[in-house]
């Protein structure tokens, strides 16, 4: 844990968020700004900026867990990402994996178009 991260905070309980997923080694939740509905966070408990710095062993199972999130919510279309670095758009140094839905475009737009 490091006292001023913010994911720590949220880990803890200390910053509220919406909780999808907690075990001993993995804490998953979803992200404050979506870029689409379900945008979600599965970040390791051990403190790390960048992901050479997290043990196999958590990587391992967030990723395990990114799946098993993604196979919940029934998706079929999603982005997996993690940023290092600022240059790499990093903004929180405690290493994260963004799952991204991507719906349908029309159903994104919660707008039925004429199929003709
Ligand atoms: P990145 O640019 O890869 O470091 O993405 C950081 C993400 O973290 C960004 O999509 C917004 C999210 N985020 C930052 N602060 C908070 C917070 O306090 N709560 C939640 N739920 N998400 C946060």
């Amino acid at each position: 844990m490091a006292a001023a991260c913010v994911f720590c905070k949220i880990i803890k309980g200390d910053i509220p968020s919406m909780k999808i997923f907690e075990s001993e080694k993995t804490f998953a939740f979803l992200d404050i700004g979506p870029l689409s509905k379900g945008h979600s966070l599965i970040i390791p408990k051990h403190h790390g900026a960048k992901l050479h710095d997290i043990p196999d062993d958590q990587l391992a199972e967030v990723l395990s867990v990114t799946k098993r999130i993604a196979v919940a919510q029934n998706i079929e279309d999603y982005n997996v990402l993690q940023n290092n670095g600022r240059i790499a758009h990093q903004m929180v140094d405690h290493v994260h994996f963004h799952l991204i839905p991507k719906p349908n475009e029309q159903e994104g737009l919660g707008i039925t178009w004429p199929t003709k």
